[in-house]
């Protein structure tokens, strides 16, 4: 190894002997416990309670992640392999000590030692917060492949922000409104993270950039604000491996904490200002899912985590003693380099999670001309082949682009640097396609207007040695609309597609311990062998056939939703009939995802019922629908869309006639750790976005993987699931991508009246706006979008939405065959694990190897 000694003190063997082992035995847990309850946390067995015993448990736990955690970080500094660095904005984890405990091979010799000491290991799981350092599917996609690529014995290390405030905890006020509460989840502290304070980095903001006069491109930037960065460490587990990776989350604060001179005269506030405003980068998420760009903090908080992000990953390079690159008179080497790495030069690689840690581009750039003295084609080639890129939308209102008047205030150098990069790009166009005038304004980085925009979609491509959607289809659109000049001038192999996964430990071994247990019976496997190569799931395919194996699905099926309703009955007090179908809807509200064609199918479903004789209910299917969900804060059509969804709740579920036969149910505050206990109850969740909109889903994997089947668009993964399961085990609707266009057009030049297009749904609408479900008005904003334009096609898609719900309701009341369908579609599940996802990742992209520790 080049690696330099990392054994500083004394003889090893010395230090090995003190360490403390992972192999522990019931009786050392107890003792670790109780030591923990003693002295960490200064209290007694008489007045400890369920939240002080999950704290010691997890402090525990947390010691022996430590022991494994420290191993592996040891190994990678003497190894020195390749490393990838997973840069997201985004960290949705949830809860840890049930996963580390699994992960670790630890739960039932915890279960039995805390039950020894008087506690009960559901209760006290149940105390956990969840870090909700994510808004939805992007940040829980970043947990997933922490997850696996520890799992995978990846050297894979997570960069993030250390929000004090995760994503706003959602109230519902008794109109329906939703209310926003901050999530203060560091309150009782958190002993998941480790605080390094001896890892800090200076991140500056604003001040001068000054050109060289030389003419060698370089600058110096100078003044301004400078920030503090200080590294918080998590321990992440893989699972049944000695690996456990590190994700690394930044905290702001200032340099100088205090302005003595302000102080000193007497000002007491001015003396804290500056230390407040440094404080304040890393103080909240931003709730929004997507648009609502321009955000001067927010630009500050992506600069300030890629900047420390960089600055962590080159120290730790440096210190690995190789070149950079085939470079090796730069500064960046120290005197032990000695070799090339010319095959792979970049020695790191970094998967930029959607655009938000763009800005690592033109800072990499910025480190590499005016501190490390590279030429400019020296240090692009480098950045070139160090980033990769996700995008995770092709909406146009998503696409992060950021005012020019603001970037050249906050980052004054990198906007000079971001000029460049486009003038040396622009030129290599002009010399592909000569004159062609219009193919140099679409690919700009620069969007001209007032005020000019940054498009951060295209710094990303051009910076980055391969860009990747995240489903099939959507990886198609990226390269046929959105970068569709990009592919025509950089050629069409920088474009790939890695199609999503989620992790199979979280979202079936943890959050369905029954069936994980039902399926490593039968499967006849180690339950470790079938965890990480999820396609052994295919054994199942048989035991469809086999009528006791049925029924002990279709019971686990049932115990699930028996805990859901006890979930709902003990947190809002509402009584859920468990002899029903269940059907969910839980992601963000967004008008794309289409919520409002789920509750005004719903309506319709109510209106038919009630038009029924009760002879004539009694023969139709049970049902009782749940959503769960958060609006952006500022989104006002997806608020109306909460405030329908619990007005009619309250209306249909009070009305005598209907309500053994439809109840609807919305979940407030909707979370990982609810969705935990949602999914494995569902027997139909709906995936419904207008074709070609939904990037790729990955809770509709989830859904699949316990058993519940989708009822969807042919939209993202739904179009792979339905391939790996088959489309007899699927209920499809509505309209396909390469229409959509077409119906658009169709609306603005020849729009037809709803009562003529969609008479069922013009009645609904009619229905809400003639105050049904209370007065009518306050809807109208949110009737209208449907009415007039109506961009997510609804009136197109209504009538075969209401098709598909008639299918599903067939299909159920032939239980058995149901059965059958849900058994083969957990059995072909394999694909969609985050563990073949991060492999892609790891060979395709990366160039990253597996590294046991041994
Ligand atoms: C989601 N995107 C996609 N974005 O919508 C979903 N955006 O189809 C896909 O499965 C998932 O990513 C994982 O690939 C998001 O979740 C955001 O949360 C987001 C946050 C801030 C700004 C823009």
């Amino acid at each position: 190894a080049t690696g330099k000694e990392v054994w500083p003190k004394g003889d090893e063997k010395v230090w090995k002997a003190g360490m403390r082992g992972v192999d522990q035995d019931v009786s050392d847990i107890t003792k670790s416990f109780v030591n923990h309850v003693q002295t960490s946390l200064a209290r007694q067995a008489y007045n400890l309670d369920n939240l002080g015993a999950y704290q010691a448990a997890a402090l525990s736990v947390r010691d022996s992640l430590l022991v494994n955690w420290n191993e592996t970080q040891l190994n990678y500094t003497r190894k020195t392999p390749k490393r990838a660095y997973y840069l997201s904005l985004e960290f949705l984890m949830g809860r840890t000590l049930d996963n580390a405990l699994l992960n670790l091979g630890l739960k039932d010799k915890y279960r039995k030692g805390i039950e020894a000491l008087g506690f009960n290991m559901e209760d006290i799981l149940e105390k956990e917060r969840d870090a909700a350092l994510g808004n939805g599917g992007l940040g829980r996609l970043a947990a997933c492949y922490l997850d696996s690529g520890a799992s995978q014995e990846l050297p894979l290390w997570g960069y993030g922000l250390r929000y004090q405030y995760g994503i706003f905890q959602q109230l519902i006020s008794p109109e329906g409104n939703q209310l926003e509460a901050p999530d203060p989840w560091l309150e009782n502290q958190n002993p998941w993270e480790l605080p390094r304070l001896d890892v800090t980095y200076e991140v500056r903001f604003y001040g001068q950039a000054e050109r060289n006069q030389d003419g060698n491109g370089r600058a110096t930037w100078t003044g301004g604000q400078e920030v503090l960065a200080v590294a918080y460490d998590v321990m992440i587990p893989g699972y049944k491996t000695k690996t456990t990776n590190n994700l690394r989350l930044w905290e702001s604060r200032p340099k100088r904490g205090f302005d003595l001179n302000s102080f000193n005269a007497g000002n007491y506030e001015g003396a804290v200002e500056s230390s407040n405003s440094a404080a304040a980068i890393t103080s909240v998420l931003y709730p929004n899912d997507s648009t609502t760009f321009g955000k001067e903090l927010r630009l500050k908080q992506q600069y300030f985590w890629t900047a420390a992000s960089l600055q962590d990953i080159l120290r730790r390079f440096k210190n690995t003693g190789k070149p950079i690159a085939e470079f090796p008179d730069c500064k960046i080497l120290n005197s032990m380099a000695s070799t090339h790495l010319s095959d792979d030069p970049s020695d790191a690689a970094i998967q930029l999670n959607d655009t938000h840690p763009t800005l690592a581009i033109p800072e990499l750039m910025r480190i590499l001309i005016d501190e490390e003295e590279l030429s400019w084609d020296e240090a692009w080639k480098i950045v070139n082949n160090t980033f990769f890129y996700t995008n995770h939308t092709v909406l146009p209102e998503a696409l992060e682009k950021w005012p020019v008047p603001l970037v050249e205030h906050v980052l004054p150098r990198h906007m000079q640097i971001i000029y460049d990069i486009n003038l040396y790009f622009l030129q290599a166009v002009e010399k592909k396609f000569p004159g062609d005038r219009d193919r140099l304004a679409r690919m700009s980085l620069i969007e001209e207007g007032y005020p000019k925009q940054v498009r951060m979609a295209h710094l990303a491509c051009i910076g980055s040695r391969k860009v990747n959607g995240v489903a099939e289809l959507h990886s198609d659109l990226v390269k046929t609309t959105i970068l569709k000049d990009f592919v025509e001038f950089e050629g069409v192999s920088k474009f790939g597609n890695v199609t999503n996964g989620v992790t199979p430990r979280r979202w079936l071994d943890q959050c369905n311990v029954e069936l994980s247990d039902l399926i490593t019976k039968t499967l006849k496997v180690d339950k470790n062998v079938w965890l990480k190569d999820l396609t052994k799931l295919e054994g199942l395919l048989p035991f469809a056939e086999n009528k006791k194996f049925r029924e002990q699905w279709a019971a686990i099926k049932q115990r699930n939703k028996e805990r859901l309703a006890h979930h709902v009955q003990s947190t809002l007090g509402l009584t859920v009939r468990t002899d029903a179908m269940f059907d969910v809807q839980i992601k963000r509200l967004h008008e794309y995802k289409r919520q409002t064609l789920n509750i005004l199918g719903v309506i319709h479903r109510y209106l038919t019922l009630k038009g029924m004789s009760p002879a004539e209910r009694k023969k139709s299917n049970r049902k009782v629908v749940f959503f769960a969900g958060k609006a952006a804060p500022a989104y006002y059509i997806a608020k109306l869309t909460i405030r329908l969804i619990v007005n009619v709740a309250r209306v249909i579920n009070a009305d005598p006639d209907t309500k053994d036969y439809l109840q609807l149910y919305f979940l407030p505050d909707y979370s990982v750790s609810l969705a935990e206990v949602l999914i494995p109850a569902s027997d139909i969740s709906q995936h419904i976005s207008t074709a070609g909109t939904e990037a790729s889903g990955t809770s509709n994997m989830k859904f699949c993987l316990n058993g519940g089947l989708l009822l969807g668009t042919v939209d993202g993964a739904n179009i792979e699931i339905a391939e790996e399961v088959g489309e007899s085990n699927v209920f499809f609707f509505g309209h396909l991508t390469p229409a959509v266009e077409d119906l658009r057009y169709q609306h603005t030049y020849h729009p037809v009246p709803i009562e003529q297009k969609c008479p069922g749904l013009a009645k609904v609408l009619d229905q809400v706006s003639a105050g049904l479900f209370g007065d009518g008005a306050p809807y109208e904003p949110l009737l209208n979008t449907i009415r007039q334009g109506d961009y997510y096609l609804l009136t197109d898609d209504f009538d075969s939405y209401i098709a598909a719900l008639a299918m599903v309701d067939e299909a159920y009341l032939d239980r058995d065959e149901w059965i059958k369908k849900s058994i083969r579609t957990t059995a072909k599940m394999g694909k969609f694990s985050s563990d073949r996802a991060i492999l892609e990742y790891a060979e395709s992209y990366w160039n990253l190897e597996p590294t046991s520790i041994a």
